[in-house]
């Protein structure tokens, strides 16, 4: 079979699970929130990462049902974690450029913000910088559409495109994440520093706050702090895991 029909399948027989990546606060360590993270699990084969599926989801138009499916299985688990008193914070969610393309996300957003009872705010937007700037002259009233909701919109990969710096300022940018590859030498490479510290900076002047992904040393970590960076997620505190140990090892505290 080709990879389309088994993606097909696949999303039918309920083989993707989403996995959670915890963000924390850079000043105090706290819990701030997590991001969803699609994984494949084909029945007795082993796990297939979003790398290897999502380009293909996305050239074929899957990547619709797919990232509607991870948005409702994240809000839901969001909804079950509030329910028990539980308090997970912010949720972020990818928003792909070919999902944008294809399909009503604003309806979609609508739809499980609904269904779910979570407050607006308690949801952050994905959109990688180069698939932004694909928008051309539409990221504008996509992105005003988005925040109409209510929801918070953070910039992915930050520093890897070609951003218009005007871009950011003219849209309501709630955050921006620096990429892992500016972060993996921050401590060794004085341009990798120069470059963190000119986003926070930029960050703070326009009011958006901005997380560092990537994070695996405590040496990255002190640095982050010194430079005024927020929050940051990455292998230091923890990997994407699934649901449950989420729940046990950040919210109840196991
Ligand atoms: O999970 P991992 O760290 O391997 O993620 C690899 C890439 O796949 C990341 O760039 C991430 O943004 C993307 N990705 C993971 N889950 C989703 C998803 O639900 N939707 C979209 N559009 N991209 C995702
Ligand atoms: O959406 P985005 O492209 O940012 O996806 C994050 C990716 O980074 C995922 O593939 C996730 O597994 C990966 N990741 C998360 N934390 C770390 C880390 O500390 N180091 C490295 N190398 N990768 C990480
Ligand atoms: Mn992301
Ligand atoms: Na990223």
């Amino acid at each position: 079979l080709d990879l389309e029909t088994r993606l097909r399948r696949a999303l039918a027989n309920g083989e993707f699970v989403v996995h959670y990546q915890p963000a924390f606060s850079v000043a105090d360590g706290s819990l701030i929130g997590a991001e969803a993270l699609v994984r494949w699990q084909p029945p007795g084969e082993p796990m297939v990462s979003p790398g290897d599926f999502i380009p293909i989801a996305e050239e074929t138009g899957l990547i619709v049902g797919l990232g509607e499916w991870v948005l409702n299985t994240a809000c839901r688990q969001w909804r079950a974690w509030l329910d028990e008193g539980l308090q997970p914070g912010a949720i972020a969610v990818n928003l792909s450029v070919e999902q944008i393309r294809r399909s009503d996300v604003q309806a979609m957003l609508r739809a499980a913000l609904e269904e779910t009872g979570l407050a607006p705010h308690c949801l952050e937007l994905e959109i990688t910088e180069s698939s932004l700037m694909a928008q051309g002259e539409q990221a504008e009233a996509l992105l005003a559409g988005l925040k109409s909701l209510g929801v918070r919109l953070a910039i992915d990969d930050f520093g890897t495109g070609y951003s218009s710096l005007a871009y950011l300022k003219r849209f309501a940018i709630d955050k921006l994440k620096i990429d892992h590859s500016f972060v993996k030498d921050l401590a060794d490479d004085r341009n990798d520093l120069a470059i963190a510290a000119a986003v926070v900076a930029m960050a703070q002047a326009l009011e958006m706050t901005v997380q560092a992904e990537g994070v695996e040393t405590e040496g990255q970590l002190a640095l982050l702090h010194e430079l005024g960076c927020a929050a940051f997620q990455g292998y230091l505190r923890s990997p994407p895991v699934p649901a449950e140990a989420f729940g046990r090892r950040f919210l109840r505290g196991g």
